[in-house]
């Protein structure tokens, strides 16, 4: 497998200046592999975005922290995404992959390494294997610590998947709203599907990211913007925002990070959803103590 290169490394400055303390909530380090290998079951392999990289990335988009969320490439071996929350100087937490037989001790560990949610992943091309039973036994040995869940399927799986997310017992995110179809705008059947859902279940929060996989229309994301806006409308309490820099096995099309931060104001009209959205929403679930 050959290493890719999934971003650029010339984002330009976005317009929208981000407000003071905002939080890109979904993001990724990559190695550097010499220190942190990848897994033996990456299902890609990038080349090295680590640390210094991301907080440069941060202070060039005008953010102050990041919620750093293992990737698949490190399988559930945690210590690439620890090192880059140790690095940054107390303004990054992060989201870990376990395994189900992780030790109660290993979980403080992480606790004390600035983890404060476990990520549940259905997306067969990145893994192989989702057992739903395990995850649920996670999912409750979690909320003795105040952790959420954040779970990322895709759209085909929501309903299938509803029964699962019910009995779990803590907040549940979910990535990239569980990649609707956003062609249709805010009524096409799966963002239509997919607010009814939030609807129905208030501990269900979601972020409203990845434009740059879900738009059919490419930059300026008009398609996503149009289907995206009126979930941010209805559930301002229960949205995050991310980057999802270094954009994970992207390989056509990488976006320009700047871009994607001018989509905030469309996407968060006022600055009172933005505050919610990049500050307020995230603060609750990294930064409670
Ligand atoms: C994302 C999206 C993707 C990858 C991963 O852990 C990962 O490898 O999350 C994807 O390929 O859609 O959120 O970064």
């Amino acid at each position: 497998m050959s290493r890719i290169r999934s971003w650029t490394g010339a984002p330009s400055k976005p317009r929208f200046v981000p407000p003071p303390g905002a939080v890109d909530a979904h993001c990724h380090v990559f190695g550097p592999m010499a220190a942190f290998p990848f897994s033996a079951k990456a299902k890609y392999l990038p080349e090295d975005a680590g640390p210094e990289m991301l907080f440069a990335l941060r202070d060039h988009l005008g953010f102050s922290r990041n919620v750093i969320v293992q990737a698949s490439c490190h399988g559930t071996d945690n210590r690439a995404t620890l090192n880059a929350i140790a690095q940054s100087g107390g303004r990054a937490r992060g989201v870990a992959v376990v395994d189900p037989a992780i030790a109660d001790a290993e979980l403080d560990a992480l606790h004390a390494g600035g983890i404060r949610g476990v990520r549940f992943n259905f997306l067969k091309r990145l893994v192989d294997d989702a057992p739903r039973d395990r995850f649920l036994e996670v999912a409750k040995r979690v909320q003795r610590l105040a952790w959420h869940v954040v779970i990322y399927f895709e759209a085909e799986l929501l309903e299938e998947l509803t029964p699962f997310m019910e009995a779990i017992p803590t907040i549940i995110v979910i990535d990239h709203m569980g990649r609707p179809d956003v062609s249709g705008g805010p009524d096409g059947p799966e963002m239509r599907a997919f607010r009814e859902f939030l609807r129905a279940h208030p501990t269900i929060w979601t972020k409203v990211s990845c434009a740059e996989r879900l738009s059919a229309q490419g930059p300026p994301f008009d398609d996503f913007v149009s289907a995206v806006a009126p979930l941010v409308a209805e559930f301002p309490d229960r949205v995050l925002w991310g980057t999802d820099w270094p954009h994970p096995n992207m390989q056509d099309a990488v976006p320009d990070d700047g871009a994607l931060v001018d989509l905030i104001p469309r996407l968060a009209p006022t600055p009172a959803l933005q505050k919610k959205l990049l500050i307020d929403n995230p603060m609750k679930l990294y930064w409670a103590d």
